[in-house]
């Protein structure tokens, strides 16, 4: 241990943790593809407001086009993978899910707690696709995830974060739980639309996220922001 500086109740020091305490979470990819790599690498970026025309007119056209590959959640859907670690499935072809950690959390402590639930139906793309008639599924998500989690971990709804990505990684309707004390990533106020908020805005009005502006983060060397510039619109 080397101190670096000392000043009244104040020091900081650097420290060489054992081994035993110092042993790191990885995820491999392998093969990675573009995508992959560009995904973790530093970018700048760039705030981009979507109107619904501009996701009819760039954005669907850019997510029609690319080939990032859902197979993974396929394959939890059809139990070819991760299936002893499903905690909690709806097996309604429309209105069910499949609550199952997410590989960022390692279980071993409910302080960084982190599942994702993912939708039994297949083509609902993302948040841009919702309309009333997918109350019933956001509110089964909503409840019954909850009360899993509660069962599983003892940790209840008011101390869970539950929320959409828009844009998602990944054009397959999936939910995230975290744990609120847990500042995971992708909890921005520019990428995460908490459930609550989803189901009460898709009971005001069917068309809220069809026609509303979104607003989100594009990294520098992202396809889509190149579409957005192309069409002149950043
Ligand atoms: O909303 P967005 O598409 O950004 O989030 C996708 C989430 O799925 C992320 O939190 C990822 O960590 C998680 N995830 C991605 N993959 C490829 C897997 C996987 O193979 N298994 C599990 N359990 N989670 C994944």
């Amino acid at each position: 241990m080397t101190r670096q500086l000392k000043n009244d109740i104040y020091g900081v020091y650097h420290l060489s943790p054992p081994a035993e305490l110092n042993d790191i979470k990885t995820t491999v990819i392998r093969p990675a593809t573009e995508k992959h790599i560009k995904k973790y690498l530093h970018q700048e970026v760039y705030l981009i407001q979507e109107s619904g025309e501009d996701y009819k007119n760039i954005t669907l056209p850019f997510i029609e086009s690319q080939s990032f590959s859902i197979q993974w959640v396929y394959n939890i859907l059809e139990k070819k993978a991760e299936a002893d670690r499903i905690v909690y499935e709806n097996s309604d072809p429309d209105n069910g899910f499949i609550l199952l950690p997410d590989f960022k959390w390692n279980q071993k402590q409910v302080e960084d707690l982190y599942l994702i639930a993912i939708s039994q139906k297949k083509g609902i793309k993302s948040l841009r696709d919702l309309t009333a008639d997918h109350l019933p599924l956001l509110r089964n998500i909503l409840k019954e995830g909850t009360e899993a989690i509660l069962k599983r971990y003892g940790l209840r709804g008011n101390q869970l974060r539950i929320y959409l990505h828009y844009q998602p990684s990944y054009y397959h309707l999936h939910v995230h739980f975290t744990a609120l004390g847990h500042d995971a990533p992708g909890i921005t106020v520019e990428r995460a639309h908490l459930l609550y908020d989803v189901i009460q805005n898709l009971e005001m009005d069917s068309r809220y996220y069809e026609t509303r502006m979104l607003t989100y983060a594009l990294r520098e060397d992202e396809a889509l922001l190149k579409s957005f510039k192309e069409a002149g619109k950043c």
